[in-house]
C-alpha cells in the first residue's frame, strides 16, 4: 500500500449532513460506496435515489450515484477498503462531549475489518478520541494490528480528518476546501491523503491526530469568540445609545479589523457545541472560550427582554392598550440567514418564549418553510407584507434576503427590534 493506491470500495458510516455528501463525492468519482446508517428511512430514501436532508445540488449527485450503481445504503456494515465515520458528537449533561455514537460506529465496523483497511474519523471530536477509537477497535479485533504505541507490522491504519464545510455550500466546499489529515502514523496519514485525493482539490495538510482534532475545535471556537465579541458590543452600544451596525461598519474600515455580525445568538450544531469540547478537557485554562459561549448563549434572552420592554411601553402609552390587543410580528426562525434549518435555532427559541410569555397576537414570517413547527402553531405563518400590515411590534431575528428592504416598509407607528441589523 502506498500513496498512489486506489480504494475500490469505501464505506461511509453515518449518512447525515456530512456523511451523505461525502459518500456522494466518492461515488461521483466512480468509487463503489457502501453507505451505512442506523436510520432505516434514510437508507430507504437514499436507495430510491433521493435525499433526506436539505442541501443544494446534493439531490442530483445522489440520484446519479445511486442510479449508476456506485452508491448503495444499508443499516449493517459490510467489508470495504476504507471506512469513514461521520456520526454526531453532541454534548450531554453539563456540556460533556458524548462520543457514544463514535464508539457504536467502531463496534459496528469492527467485525468486518480486514488487514489493509484504512479507518478515518471525520466527526468533530474531543482531543484524544482517535486514540480511543483505536482502543475500541483493538479490543474488538485482537487478531488485527492497529497503530497503538509500540505496535509493529500495523495492518489497519487509522487517521482523523475533520469535515469543515459550511451548510448550504457543502458540495462546493467538500471539493475546494483544504483538509487537515492527522494519521496515527506517517503511513496512516499518507493513505488518508490518497483516499481524499480522489475528490478533494484543496490542499491535504498532514499533522498528527491530536492536532487535527484540536484544529477543528479551534476553528469553530475562533468563530464563536469573534461572534461573542460582536454580540457583546451590540449590548454595550445599546446602553450607550450608539448604532452597533454603524460602529462595526466604521471600525471594519481599519485595515486589520474585521468584526463579525451581532445576532440573535449562535445556533446550529457545531459552533455552539464544539467549544465546550475544549472547555471540558481544560476547564481552568479555557476561560475566554467558555465566556464566549456564555455571552452567545445569553443573547436570545437579551432580545426577549427588549421585546417585553416594547410590549410594556405600548401598554403604558396614553392609549393604554391591553396586551391582548397588541400584535407582534417575528421575522425569521432559522438558525442563520437563507436556510430552512430550524434546529438549534436561537430565533426559534426566542419565538417560542415570546409566544409563551405574551398575550399579544403573534405572527411569524419564515420564507424558507411552508409550515410552522408544532411549538408555534398558536401563532400564524404569514409573509412579510402580511406581517407588516398587522403588527404593532416587529422583531427581526434572522437577516434573510427577503427582509433586506424592510426599513422602507415599516409603518411610522411600529416599534422595531432588529437583532440582526437589516434596518440599518
Ligand atoms: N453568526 C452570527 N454572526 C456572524 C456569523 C454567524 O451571529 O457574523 C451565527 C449564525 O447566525 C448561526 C451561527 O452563528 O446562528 C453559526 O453559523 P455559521 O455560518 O458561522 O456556521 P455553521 O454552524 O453553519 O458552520 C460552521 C462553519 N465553521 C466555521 O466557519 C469556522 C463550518 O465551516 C463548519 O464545517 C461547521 O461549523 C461544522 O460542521 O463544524
Amino acid at each position: 500500500m502506498n500513496a498512489t493506491e486506489t480504494f475500490k470500495t469505501v464505506s461511509m458510516i453515518g449518512l447525515g449532513y456530512i456523511g451523505l455528501p461525502t459518500a456522494a463525492m466518492f461515488a461521483a468519482r466512480r468509487i463503489r460506496v457502501i453507505g451505512v446508517d442506523v436510520n432505516q428511512r434514510a437508507v430507504d430514501t437514499i436507495n430510491e435515489g433521493r435525499i433526506h436532508i436539505v442541501e443544494p445540488e446534493l439531490d442530483m449527485i445522489v440520484h446519479s450515484a445511486v442510479t449508476q450503481g456506485f452508491l448503495r445504503a444499508t443499516t449493517k456494515p459490510e467489508p470495504a477498503d476504507a471506512f469513514l465515520i461521520a456520526v454526531p458528537t453532541p454534548f450531554k449533561g453539563d456540556h460533556e462531549p458524548d462520543v457514544s455514537y463514535v464508539k457504536a460506529a467502531a463496534e459496528s465496523i469492527a467485525p468486518v475489518l480486514r488487514p489493509g483497511n484504512l479507518v478515518v474519523l471525520e466527526s468533530t471530536s474531543p482531543v484524544g478520541t482517535t486514540e480511543e477509537l483505536v482502543q475500541w477497535l483493538a479490543e474488538a479485533r485482537p487478531d488485527l494490528r492497529f497503530p497503538v504505541a509500540g505496535a509493529s507490522e500495523v495492518n489497519v491504519n487509522v487517521a482523523y480528518c475533520p469535515e469543515r464545510v459550511l451548510p448550504g455550500h457543502v458540495v462546493r466546499e467538500l471539493v475546494e476546501n483544504d483538509r487537515i489529515i492527522g494519521g496515527l502514523t506517517a503511513t496512516c496519514s499518507e493513505r488518508a491523503v490518497a483516499l481524499y485525493r480522489t475528490f478533494v482539490q484543496g490542499e491535504l495538510l498532514i499533522t498528527n491526530a491530536r492536532t487535527a482534532e484540536m484544529c477543528k475545535l479551534s476553528e469553530n471556537s475562533f468563530r464563536d469568540v469573534n461572534i461573542a465579541f460582536a454580540n457583546e458590543l451590540s449590548i454595550i452600544c445599546d446602553k450607550l445609545d450608539i448604532s452597533v451596525w454603524e460602529l462595526i461598519r466604521l471600525t471594519n474600515r481599519h485595515p486589520r479589523v474585521k468584526i463579525l455580525q451581532p445576532g440573535t445568538g449562535v445556533g446550529g450544531h457545531c459552533i455552539a457545541v464544539d467549544p465546550w469540547f475544549i472547555v471540558n478537557k481544560t476547564p481552568a485554562e479555557a476561560r475566554l472560550i467558555r465566556t464566549a459561549r456564555e455571552v452567545n448563549d445569553a443573547k436570545p434572552q437579551w432580545v426577549l427582554d427588549r421585546a417585553a420592554a416594547a410590549v410594556s411601553r405600548l401598554c403604558a402609552t396614553p392609549a393604554q392598550r391591553k396586551e391582548e390587543q397588541l400584535t407582534i410580528a417575528v421575522l425569521g426562525l432559522a438558525f442563520k440567514p437563507n436556510i430552512d434549518d430550524l434546529r438549534e435555532s436561537p430565533a426559534l427559541h426566542v419565538a417560542e418564549q415570546l409566544l409563551k410569555s405574551t398575550r399579544a397576537q403573534m405572527y411569524f414570517v419564515e420564507p424558507n418553510v411552508s409550515a410552522l413547527p408544532r411549538t408555534l402553531t398558536d401563532g400564524a405563518l404569514v409573509d412579510v407584507a402580511g406581517a407588516l400590515e398587522r403588527s404593532d411590534i416587529v422583531v427581526v431575528l434572522v437577516a434573510h434576503r427577503e427582509f433586506q428592504d424592510l426599513a422602507a416598509k415599516l409603518l411610522p407607528h411600529q416599534i422595531a427590534i432588529d437583532a440582526v441589523g437589516v434596518l440599518s
